[in-house]
This record gives C-alpha cells, structure tokens and sequence, in this order.
C-alpha cells in the first residue's frame, strides 16, 4: 500500500507549485551604488530606473502589498532573465546585481490572478543601464 501513497502525495506537491518560474539569484556583490525601488498592486515606481555601467547595483524594493505576493524579474536585452527574486510583503527584497553591460534592460511582475498578469496590469518598468563614463562635449 505504501506504493500507493508516496506517487499520490508527489503528485498533490507538484499540483499545488504557485510560481511558474524557479528563483534566479544573483550573482551577489556585498556592496553596490543603491536604489530605491517600491512594489504596489499593481505598479512599480518609478517605474524608470538609471544606474551605471559595469557598477555593482543593489535594488532595495519595498513591496506595500499586505496579501498579494509579488515578484521582480529583469531581463537583459535579449529576454534573458537576469535575476528573479519573490519580494517580501510589507517589507524590503534586496536585489543585488553583478555589473551590468550598458542597455535597456525590462523588470516586472510574473505573478497572475485568475489569468490575469500583473505585468500587463502595469507592474513592470524599465531600467536602463548607462555607460559610466560620459564622452566630454
Ligand atoms: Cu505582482
């Protein structure tokens, strides 16, 4: 009977998995330029972010939200997810970023509610990473 029951129980496990994405960490420098980011339902703001080129950044993301869970991706340029991280409710997520090529780069929500994305409800933003150092004029 004890066959039974283990591929039973595996089976109510992978049925219940919320996220459809595994967690990407970051490769984590200690330290890095800081920026401030606040997750809400549903918006991220600002929802335009700068930082340096090839500058170690840590992202401090205050989520608002009491109930809902929220996340934070980023993808590269080329769609390649960077980092996703589930941000904590009522608190801060410290995301920390490895030095970065200069481009524009998309985060956003990959959480939905009942086939409804909170991306496409407006969590998603844009952070462009800009050469650190600028041609003289
Ligand atoms: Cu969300």
């Amino acid at each position: 009977m004890k066959k039974w029951i283990v591929p039973g129980f595996l089976v109510l496990l992978t049925g219940c998995s919320g996220a459809p994405v595994k967690d990407v960490p970051a490769t984590a420098p200690s330290t890095g330029k800081l920026v401030e980011l606040k997750a809400d339902n549903y918006s991220f703001a600002p929802a335009r972010l700068s930082v340096p080129a090839d500058t170690p950044v840590v992202i401090r993301i205050h989520d608002a939200s009491k109930l809902i869970p929220h996340s934070f991706v980023l993808e590269g340029p080329g769609g390649k997810v960077i980092v996703r991280q589930e941000l904590a409710k009522s608190g801060d997520t410290m995301v920390r970023l490895a030095p970065l090529p200069a481009g524009s780069y998309v985060f956003y929500c990959d959480k939905s509610f009942l086939g409804s994305s909170h991306r496409a409800k407006g969590m998603e933003g844009k952070l462009e990473v800009t050469p650190a150092t600028v041609p003289p004029r």
